[in-house]
């Protein structure tokens, strides 16, 4: 099977897949999207993600759309090791901190807003930092009342929770969003970052990454 991923290295959504890719043990083709250069709203792209938005998955010629969705067929068609618990309830529950991070945190602060915010409603930058920081802290608050006090977002292996949870940290960083409220975020942001499948998604090690200038 053939896996392209159209991605661009800090979009926290394409980084929730590579991450599942990477926990997967699978290979794959990457192309870059550059949203710096607004490549996603190119037609030829367009074609492919009729949005205009990264994360896309081509899987021989056929085209998978929205992280979560492609995360959710991945774990069907290579269930090893699996990303959902067994039970319904957990299943709901690891969904749940999925959507609290990809349907109510990442959206408010999505490229395409902010430059709607500094464009067009002309908001000053300290009045942009503010607005990602408040729905950022805001889903945060939820999701450290729902983790547990040890191991990752549910349970003893990394899940779809935690591809969508250090994206989101990275974000957070990113924007210097204090996550010292944030305890048990930390202590899963911690884990992932010595585990081999999240270092190798890591933004910063893609090859489209900034890299510092020699
Ligand atoms: N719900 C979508 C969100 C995709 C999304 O918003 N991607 C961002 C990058 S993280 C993007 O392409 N932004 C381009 C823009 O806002 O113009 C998913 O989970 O795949």
């Amino acid at each position: 099977m053939q896996l392209r991923l159209h991605g661009y290295w800090r979009s926290t959504a394409a980084y929730r897949v590579r991450i599942a890719l990477a926990l997967k043990g699978l290979d794959v083709e990457q192309a870059t999207i550059d949203l710096r250069k607004a490549e996603q709203g190119a037609a030829g792209y367009r074609a492919i993600q009729p949005q205009g938005l990264v994360p896309a998955l081509e899987v021989d010629g056929r085209v998978l759309i929205q992280s979560l969705p492609i995360i959710e067929w991945l774990d069907e068609v290579f269930p090893q090791p699996p990303l959902l618990p067994r039970d319904p309830f957990g299943r709901a529950h690891v969904r749940a901190l999925a959507a609290i991070v990809a349907s109510d945190m990442h959206p408010l602060n999505n490229l395409r807003v902010l430059k709607r915010l500094r464009e067009d409603l002309h908001a000053s930058e300290p009045a942009v930092t503010a607005w990602i920081s408040e729905w950022s802290t805001r889903g945060f608050v939820a999701l450290e009342a729902l983790l547990p006090a040890r191991g990752w977002s549910f349970g003893d292996q990394p899940g779809l929770a935690d591809c969508c949870l250090i994206p989101q940290v990275y974000s957070a960083q990113r924007f210097d969003v204090d996550l010292t409220p944030f305890p048990k975020v930390r202590r899963i942001a911690a884990l992932a970052s010595e585990h081999p499948a999240f270092r190798l998604a890591h933004p910063d090690r893609q090859p489209d990454a900034d890299r510092p200038a020699s």
